[in-house]
Formats: C-alpha cells, structure tokens, sequence
C-alpha cells in the first residue's frame, strides 16, 4: 500500500481568493479586497504602494471571486463527488470581526462557516482550517500599523478564541498564518505592512513575524485549552534552495536562503529563534520587541504538524555568478537550467517535491501536511465545452508519485495533500481568473466577464480515480 490508511486528499482554497461577497453578511473590508488586477497589484502586496481603499480605475477581482459565498452548497458537493477526504479554506478575519477591535463577534459571518463546515461533514469531508490567509482588517492597518503592531496579537488572540470555541467538534486541523514567510516577500499580504516613507522594511517585516509567531503559539495553547483534540499546524510556502553550482559561494547563498525560509518554522516547531536568526538581527539592529512571556509561549505550544505549499524548488547564486533569473511564487532566483517551467515562469520540479519533502521531515521530525500543490495553466473549452487539462494531470501525477516516494522509499510521514485550487479562483500573485489549477472550471476571465458556470475539466475524473484508489492508480 502506497499512502497510508486514512489519508487526507482533498483541495485548497482560500477566502479572498473565491468568496467573494466583500460587502455582505456584515463583513468589513481586508487588505486583500482591495488589491486590484493590473501592473500595480505586485507594488500594493509587496506595501510599497499604499492603497487602503477602492480607487477609481481599477478592477479589484476579490470583490466577488468566484461567488463561492453564494455557491459553496454546489461547490462542496462537486468536491464530494470527487472523494474529498478534506476541504482547506481560510476564515475571512473581516466576517468574524468586521473591525477587527470590537469586543463581540458578528454572528452572521460566524453562521455562515458554520454553515459552511456542517456541509463538509455531511460528504464526510473534514475541514481544514486556515484562520489567516493573506488576510488582515483595513481597520488594523490604518489605525494600528498591521502586524508592525503587539496590539494584534491580542485581536488575533481575540478572533481564535472565539473560532476554536464556535467551531469545536466541527473542526479538527487548523493553520495559524498561510505561507508565514511571504511577509519578507509580499508584506501588505502577508502583514498588512505599507511602508512609510525612509522605513526600514526588513526591521518592519521581522517586527510583523515576531508578532505573528507569537500569536501563533497562542493560537496553539488556547486551542489545545479549549479542545485537546484540535491539531494545529504552520503553514511555509516552501521549496528547497539548490546552489546554483558547487562552487561554495553559491552553496552558502542557498543555505542562507534556506534559512531565510526555515527561520519560521525553526520558531513554530522548535519553539525558539535559531542562532543564525538572532545573529543576523543582532547584525542588522532590529529590535523584535521579544519579552519573556513571548519567549515562554513560543518554547511551550510548538506546532502539531507542518504544513506547506509546494510548487517548485528555487536556486540561489552568489556572489560573482552569471546566473540567469527568474520568477516563481513571489521568490525571485536564479534560473535553473536543467529545469522547465510553467506558462508564468515557475519551474517544475517533481523530484524537488521529495526533495523538500525530506528536508522538512528531516528537520521537524513531525508529520506533513502537503496543503497547495499544482500547476497554473491556461485552458482551452473545446466546442462541446469539455477541457482536456492532460498537462494539469501530467504535473500532479509527477508530483503524487513524488511524494509517494518519499513516504515508500525514504519514510516521510505524511497526514495529507491537497491540491492548490480545486476549482478556479483568483490567482493571489497576478489577479488573473486565466492562471487555472481547478478541476473545476469557473466561466470567468480576467475582467470579470462571464456566467460563473462551473463546469468539470478531464482532470476532475482523473483525480477521482486517484482519490478512490488511495493513490494507486495513477494512470
Ligand atoms: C500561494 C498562495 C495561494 C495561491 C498559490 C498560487 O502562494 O498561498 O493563495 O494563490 O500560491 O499562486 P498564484 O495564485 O499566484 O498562482
């Protein structure tokens, strides 16, 4: 037997990115509705271009997503239909706590994930819960700087309380941030963070994921409090670092981007900052604010599991190389010759799965959770409205056996995967309705245009079969 008794396959989405409903239900505006479409999206998540509100001009894809708001019943059992064991979502902070600093939560937006989980259960699909993705109130950005700010670690406290408690015996898994290392990447996303004139980012982005690790572990300790059956997981966009070559400088340039990377999960699952972090803070004079309760809570509520996305390895050049760049899932690097790529530039690397996989087991020594996974592509609707998406199923095959490798051959211990985007959504790095990961086809493009209709592509039955046969029938 190739994958274990009882694991998770499933897909993931997240909240800004198919919900939609930006104005219903009592919900407040976030950071991530208000990031348009178009050349200046990538200067708004990256904070270096302040937009807090709607501006004239500009086509802001999360206002209505997918309409999952509406759809979710439709959606969820098309999942079913596929054999989900599990369904990845993210809360909306915003539906929970309009505000984000109000003493008492809104019920509506609470109802309707409730809703949403009781659905699941009724297709024996559990949940798994993002509480963060990419997702912070407008109201703690302007008022109190984001995450820049201790002040959230209380609200961020504040909103898991009232989930864990709401929600227990709905729930199970939950992660506390989506890919906690896109704050040194995307801060606005990631942090809420827009720079203010002459800033130090880097002092503002460590102060953002000190406070952010913080609040993890407290998430960590008040839901083992309230349920002790809860299990709680990070989340890294990850991906290994390879030299570029064996020449040391570059094999150094990758290891410090490795550590880049793997100073968040160093903290959630070891529960301590390493030597190299503080190291290189002491160096740089940032000042994280840590006090001794932090210190505390971070040793004592480490992760129950690791989770992670995975969509291609990265490569490091250092100094003195002529090494070509490239893109990839917001982490520019050099260009690694031996590898192809996506239609957008990101590299496919199916044995750097197994790679990255026994990197991060190696390290952790705690099970993994493999929670976004796939390839963005265009897809053509042929005229009687199929889509054949051979090459969406070439790459997760590629990927599935990959990891079904690493648990056979090297013995990874593994909870689950799900793929990025089951149905298509908005895409978090472009904006585009045209970079599809779905099985699911959603008739939209990229300017809002078209019927919504959901529509199953060639790889919903192929991944169904998969589903179905744990994993052995890969054909
Ligand atoms: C990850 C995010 C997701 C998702 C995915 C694909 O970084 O957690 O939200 O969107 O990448 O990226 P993109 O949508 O840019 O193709």
């Amino acid at each position: 037997m190739a994958f274990p008794e009882g694991f998770l396959w499933g897909g993931a989405t997240a909240a800004n990115q198919c919900e939609g409903g930006y104005d219903e239900g009592g919900r407040g505006l976030a950071n991530v509705d208000v990031i348009p479409h178009g050349p200046e999206r990538r200067l708004v998540t990256a904070g270096l271009r302040k937009m807090l509100d709607f501006e004239d001009g500009y086509y802001y894809p999360a206002k209505v997503g997918i309409d999952m708001y509406h759809r979710y019943k439709e959606d969820i059992a098309l999942f079913a239909e596929m054999g989900f064991k599990t369904y990845r979502l993210s809360i909306g902070w915003t539906r929970i706590f309009p505000q984000g600093d109000e003493d008492e939560p809104n019920e509506e937006g609470l109802a309707f994930y409730e809703d949403l989980f009781r659905e699941c259960k009724k297709h024996g699909i559990e949940p798994l819960v993002t509480i963060t993705h990419f997702d912070c109130p407008i109201h703690l950005i302007k008022e109190y700087g984001g995450w820049r700010s201790r002040k959230l670690i209380d609200f961020y406290k504040k909103l898991v309380t009232v989930l864990f408690t709401r929600y227990k015996g709905l729930v199970k898994y939950w992660l506390t941030f989506n890919e906690i290392n896109m704050i040194l990447h995307l801060p606005f996303m990631g942090a809420g963070i827009v720079f203010e004139e002459g800033e130090d980012h880097e002092a503002a982005e460590y102060l953002a994921a000190h406070n952010e690790l913080v609040a993890s572990a407290w998430a960590t300790k008040i839901a083992h409090e309230i349920d002790p059956e809860m299990k709680i997981g990070c989340m890294l966009a990850a991906g290994t670092y390879y030299p570029y070559s064996c020449r040391p400088e570059d094999v150094r340039a990758a290891q410090l981007a490795n550590q880049e990377n793997y100073f968040f999960v160093d903290v959630q699952s070891r529960g301590r900052y390493p030597g190299y972090a503080l190291k290189e803070l002491e160096r740089r004079g940032i000042d994280i604010g840590m006090t001794d309760e932090d210190r505390q809570i971070l040793a004592e509520n480490t992760v129950d599991f690791i989770s992670f996305s995975y969509y291609s390895t990265r490569c490091s050049a250092g100094e003195g190389s002529d090494a070509e760049r490239t893109e990839g899932n917001a982490f520019a690097g050099a260009k690694n010759p031996y590898l192809k790529a996506s239609q957008w530039g990101w590299a496919i690397d199916p044995l750097g799965f197994r790679i990255t996989l026994n990197d991060l087991w190696d390290r952790y020594q705690k099970p993994l959770f493999v929670v976004e996974n796939g390839l963005g592509a265009k897809d053509e609707v042929n005229p009687d409205g199929t889509i054949d998406d051979d090459y969406r199923i070439d790459y997760l095959r590629q990927h599935i056996e990959a990891m079904r490798d690493a648990i056979t051959e090297d013995g990874v211990e593994m909870l689950g995967y799900t793929t990025w985007g089951p149905i298509d959504l908005v895409s978090a790095g472009t904006g585009e309705m045209s970079k599809r990961y779905g099985f699911i086809y959603v008739d939209r493009d990229d300017a809002g245009e078209g019927t919504l209709a959901r529509s199953k592509k060639k790889s919903f039955y192929w991944y169904k079969k998969v589903i179905a046969t744990n994993g052995a029938d890969l054909a």
